[in-house]
């Protein structure tokens, strides 16, 4: 008799699922939706269904691993452990904490994850990564705009009169989002696409506009110019609740309509109508993460977020500049957990510069690189300069649950136990605001142990066991401290399954915001006070016929890397057959004029690299675009990030992998 029992979906994903897993003969035989969960529903994607053979796997790794003369062997615990602390003692003593490299990202939403920075902290501090690859720039640009970024609660969109879904592939990338559309479809509220590609999100809307990839701060700029020549702003919050608005105003000023549609390649039409549509509120705009991973990313999501406050979007039920929803995150005590004031030396990289940093420290050089929860052999931009990083440090020390191609890289590789191995707590700071509990439910394989064991174990052998003298039930509780208030502690989170976190259902709506002046920022002091350019600035990417003309002529195609259909980045290329296979995918005009046709082997290349695979001709897509989603293994044909910039974006705290220009041609063999 298969027993069933609850669980929460791990994965970095908007949507942080609540599971019913069903156990049988001590092994996960299915996983569905809990149907109790009030975001769930019931319904869960192929990612978290594919954890049942995740979980099973026969890949996954269940010994601790060391190479010895270019080849892994089977080690003990105790050796491995032995050796990896000793090692660490002596960098510490030799060259300082921070000769190591904490290099990660967050490829589990548990809790508990947070606990590995409590072992490098109370370790004396080590060198870290800032910022981040997948929104840091955006993040970064609601910071200094509202002082926060805050999201409407998920129900709320069926309050607007028009929703605009702007460069997020909800349909596959966040699935009750997609739910919460047909509904909303449903009761006749229109919606409108802004993306490059046609994809499962732009059919079902009512307008999809398809935009040069990287322009569409210029074409929010265009609408903005639009609303205040017709005297269709704001006027009451902008005089009131904004500081800034006449440097936008000579923004807007300073450029043309021409201009903006010759630039982002988008009709004049197109001004008008969203001008009307933001005019005409209220309008929930889902910004996603797509326009904002360029090198003018922040001042793009600055450009949306101004077109959202001067048309009175901001704080009212039905509107909202819906980006990330960090209220979630910040209910938790994760100070607690991470003890940052025992760290007694520090230095950051940012994760995108992490194999720069590498290459380049200095006094004290990185010796060792320590990798939990991140794969950035594939998943860092410029992944041969990271491949060549970090085959320069004397140990690499890998977590993970199999042989990826960071692992293949390591010294000492050491197996993890899974979600349904290890009791757990987890959440998302992207869509909803709801806590899930994961308990464990089945033995953990082999010699697999959880990420926490590792750290306590390390911990004990360099002098700072007290720090890990706790439960996971201890350690979970200290997390949710802040929240016992209103009942929401480990006991009631088990009993319950899940529960609602307190975050304001419409943010803003005092129009008090966490900026410097209280108020809505268009020229941020934030941005001033960290050495930026605090004004908005009409920006266009890096890698551009306009800011490059002798790249783009080389490569005059814009490549887009984005987040596969059935995979969680690289997490489960290695799990489904077919999946490995490098598809290339082409706009229609670039496979009538190269006559690249569905199937031809092609090669992809710039300046940094090259990929081969398979051409697939996308229905519809922006003229002289490419994509090849991402987390491809190296032996199917990645990484795809060979051919990425390392650049940052103008805030420096994100990436740029989709201003990224390259050439393709057919070729006969791969
Ligand atoms: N299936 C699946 N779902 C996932 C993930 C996954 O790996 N697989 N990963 C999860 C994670 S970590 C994240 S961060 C989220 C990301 O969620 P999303 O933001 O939805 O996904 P992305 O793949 O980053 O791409 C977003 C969209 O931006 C578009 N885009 C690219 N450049 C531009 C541009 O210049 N302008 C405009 N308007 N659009 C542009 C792309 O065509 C794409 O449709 O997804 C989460 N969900
Ligand atoms: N070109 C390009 N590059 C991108 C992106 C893009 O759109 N285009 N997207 C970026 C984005 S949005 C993101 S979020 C990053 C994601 O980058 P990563 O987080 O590095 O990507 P994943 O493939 O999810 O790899 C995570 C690894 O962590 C392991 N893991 C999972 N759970 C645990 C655990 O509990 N403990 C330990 N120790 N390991 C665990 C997994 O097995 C996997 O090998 O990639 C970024 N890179
Ligand atoms: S990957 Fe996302 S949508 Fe899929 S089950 Fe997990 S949380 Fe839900
Ligand atoms: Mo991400």
């Amino acid at each position: 008799m298969a027993q069933i029992a609850k669980s929460s979906c791990p994965l970095n994903c908007w949507d942080c699922c609540g599971f019913s897993v069903s156990i049988e003969d001590g092994k996960i035989t299915s996983i569905d939706g809990d149907k109790d969960h009030p975001i769930t529903q019931g319904k869960i994607c192929g990612r978290g269904r594919t954890l049942v053979d995740k979980t099973n796997s026969s890949k996954r790794l269940l010994y601790p691993l060391k190479r010895v003369d270019g080849k892994f062997l089977r080690v003990s615990w105790q050796q491995a452990l032995d050796e990896i602390a000793a090692k660490m003692a002596e960098l510490k003593y030799k060259y300082g904490s921070s000769s190591i490299l904490h290099s990660h990202d967050y490829a589990n939403s548990g809790l508990l994850k947070n606990l590995d920075q409590r072992f490098f902290n109370c370790f004396g501090g080590v060198t870290e990564v800032t910022g981040s690859i997948c929104w840091g720039s955006g993040i970064e640009a609601q910071k200094w705009d509202f002082g926060n970024s805050h999201s409407h609660a998920p129900e709320d969109l069926l309050n607007s009169r028009h929703i605009v879904i702007w460069g997020r592939n909800v349909a596959r990338t966040n699935l009750h989002l997609f739910q919460r559309l047909q509904q909303a479809k449903k009761k006749g509220i229109p919606i409108t696409v802004i993306d490059p590609i046609y994809n499962a999100t732009a059919k079902i809307a009512n307008q999809h506009f398809s935009i040069k990839p990287g322009m569409d701060g210029l074409l929010a700029a265009g609408v903005i110019k639009e609303i205040v020549e017709q005297g269709l702003q704001d006027s009451q919050f902008i005089q009131n609740h904004s500081a800034g608005f006449e440097d936008l105003q000579s923004l807007i000023e300073s450029i043309s309509f021409e201009e903006i549609c010759e630039k982002a390649e988008v009709s004049r039409e197109i001004i008008t109508y969203l001008a009307q549509v933001y005019a005409g509120g209220p309008v929930s705009t889902f910004i996603g993460l797509g326009m904002q991973r360029y090198s003018n990313g922040g001042n793009t999501i600055r450009l949306i977020d101004a077109l959202v406050a001067i048309s009175g979007n901001i704080g009212i039920p039905g509107g909202g500049a819906n980006f990330g929803k960090l209220q979630v995150g910040q209910s938790f005590d994760i100070g607690a957990l991470a003890l940052p004031e025992r760290k007694k030396e520090s230095r950051q990289f940012t994760m995108m510069k992490q194999a720069e940093g590498i290459l380049n420290a200095k006094n004290p050089g990185i010796k060792m690189v320590f990798v939990t929860c991140g794969n950035p052999a594939l998943q860092v931009p410029d992944s041969n300069h990271v491949e060549k990083a970090f085959r320069s440090a004397e140990t690499v020390v890998v977590i993970d649950h199999f042989l990826t191609d960071t692992a293949l890289l390591a010294d000492y590789v050491l197996p993890s136990t899974t979600v349904f191995e290890e009791e757990d707590i987890y959440y998302s700071s992207m869509d909803h605001h709801y806590v899930n509990y994961g308990p464990k439910l089945v033995d953990a394989p082999g010699e697999t142990k959880s990420d926490l064991w590792v750290w306590t174990e390390l911990a004990e052998r360099l002098g700072f066991g007290e720090a890990f003298h706790f439960t996971r039930q201890e350690f979970i509780a200290m997390g949710l401290k802040p929240l016992a208030s209103l009942g929401i502690t480990y006991e009631s989170l088990k009993e319950a399954n899940h529960k609602e976190l307190p975050v304001k259902k419409v943010p803003w709506q005092n129009k008090q915001f966490q900026t410097p002046s209280g108020k809505y920022e268009f020229t941020s002091q934030l941005g001033q006070i960290k050495g930026y350019e605090s004004k908005l600035a009409l920006t266009l990417p890096a890698e551009s016929k306009w800011t490059n003309p002798y790249q783009a002529k080389k490569y005059p195609y814009s490549l887009l890397t984005i987040h596969p259909l059935r995979s969680n980045h690289s997490q489960h290329y290695d799990l489904i057959q077919g999946l490995g296979r490098l598809k290339v995918e082409i706009s229609p005009d670039l496979s009538e004029n190269l006559q690249i046709s569905e199937g031809d082997l092609v090669r992809v290349w710039n300046e940094r690299g090259e990929v081969n695979g398979f051409a697939a001709v996308m229905k519809a897509a922006h003229p002289g675009t490419i994509n090849i989603d991402e987390g491809i293994w190296k032996k199917f044909g990645g990484s795809i990030n060979v051919l990425t910039s390392d650049r940052e974006s103008d805030n420096g705290m994100g990436s740029t992998v989709y201003d990224c220009l390259v050439n393709i041609e057919k070729i006969t063999q791969l």
